[in-house]
């Protein structure tokens, strides 16, 4: 059996409210699609955040069922589990439902498995840490299910703590061993490596979600993986895209005028000899006090025609950081120490919780009436 893994391409997601960030995105999905076709595989997984939100918008759904028809009418399989972005928080149904409809299958806590010739194919929707223990059952079930066929294939979206330090629901260890291929989701960087009975794969994302991603590009690459299940120990093969937008990072200090016009001077030659198909993003970092209006005008003049879009960011002092001796660790009161503000601490501690429970939609909704100066009442968002 031969399959792609394609992951976490978040359609509908419009960086920097740039449309050209939003159809890079569905560019991106597109070509590995097309891609993936042309490998003929049996089935094409993808293992969550197809859309970057559980409710796209018509154009990110339209585009999904493009492609998604176009593998299906090649008589390949496609087979995908929700994930952290495109997974309804209360209730409700997730975005894949109207693909299912096309004849993709979907697989969620209703329909955990399916059986493709030999091959067990199982998954698990993304699953809060806080439902860990619900997460571990499931995980144990499909062990013992898949027990009975003699290929097995396991698709999670799920954060494991040697590669999300910080927000992992999972450690390898929790991960069943009887499985040949392991196809993930979530994580953003690929990777590849031994487990269980074979191999354990992170996709990564199609795209630059963030500006960090892009050193990641330049390192692995970015696409599907081409997996061929025949053979004992499966065979993973990079498929790579050659459509990612160029993101290009650099530090300036706030000196004078003609300096810095040297320095865009740099850059423009720079970008130029990137000959880039699509205008690269630029993100400067700047140290130190500057003039924003003059420098801000100083970028776009002299270098919008052949940038899509300059980025700034401030580079801040070192924050010190206090050590802390307590035994045990109360967020709360780490927050109120920092913030020494009640209210904020009461809006730093609720956001913290919900987006510790992968409550995405809420946190933002939160911050938004926050911002807008229409939050009456926080205790609506405490979970
Ligand atoms: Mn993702």
């Amino acid at each position: 059996m031969l399959l792609i893994h394609i992951s976490d391409t978040h359609l509908g997601y419009r960086q920097y409210n740039l449309e050209e960030r939003e159809k890079d995105f569905y560019e991106a999905f597109h070509q590995i699609v097309e891609q993936a076709i042309e490998e003929h595989p049996d089935l094409i997984v993808h293992t969550g955040d197809l859309f970057d939100s559980s409710r796209p918008t018509p154009r990110a759904l339209l585009e999904a069922t493009r492609a998604i028809k176009k593998a299906l009418g090649h008589g390949i399989k496609v087979i995908t589990i929700p994930g952290s972005h495109d997974m309804p928080k209360r209730r409700g149904v997730p975005p894949h439902a109207l693909l299912e409809e096309l004849g993709a299958i979907v697989l969620r806590s209703r329909r955990p498995y399916v059986v493709v010739e030999d091959t067990f194919i199982g998954g698990i929707e993304y699953t809060p840490r806080v439902f860990r223990n619900i997460l571990l059952e499931k995980l144990k079930d499909l062990s013992i299910e898949a027990s009975k066929y003699k290929k097995r294939i396991l698709l999670l979206h799920q954060g494991i703590e040697q590669f999300l330090k910080f927000e992992h629901e999972l450690v390898l260890d929790d991960i069943p061993k009887n499985f040949h291929y392991y196809a993930l989701g979530h994580v953003h960087r690929r990777l590849v490596m031994d487990h269980g009975l074979g191999k354990l794969a992170y996709a990564g994302s199609t795209e630059v979600c963030s500006r960090d991603e892009y050193v990641d590009y330049l390192e692995v690459g970015k696409g599907a993986f081409l997996v061929d299940l025949s053979s004992d120990i499966p065979e993973v093969q990079r498929v790579d895209i050659d459509c990612i937008r160029p993101h290009l990072t650099r530090s300036i200090e706030a000196r004078t005028i003609t300096d810095l016009m040297k320095e865009v001077e740099i850059i423009r030659k720079e970008v130029i000899g990137l000959r880039s198909r699509k205008k690269p993003v630029l993100h400067i970092k700047v140290r130190g006090d500057v003039d924003w209006q003059q420098l801000r005008r100083l970028f776009t003049d002299r270098l919008s025609d052949i940038l899509l879009t300059v980025r700034f960011e401030t580079l801040s002092e070192e924050i010190e950081y206090e050590e802390i001796h307590i035994e045990s660790i109360n967020i709360r009161e780490l927050i109120q120490r920092r913030l020494k503000d009640r209210k904020k601490t009461e809006l730093a501690y609720t956001l913290f919780n919900l987006l510790s429970q992968g409550d995405v939609e809420s946190a933002h909704n939160l911050i938004e009436e926050f911002l807008k100066g229409e939050l009456h009442d926080i205790e609506e968002y405490k979970t």
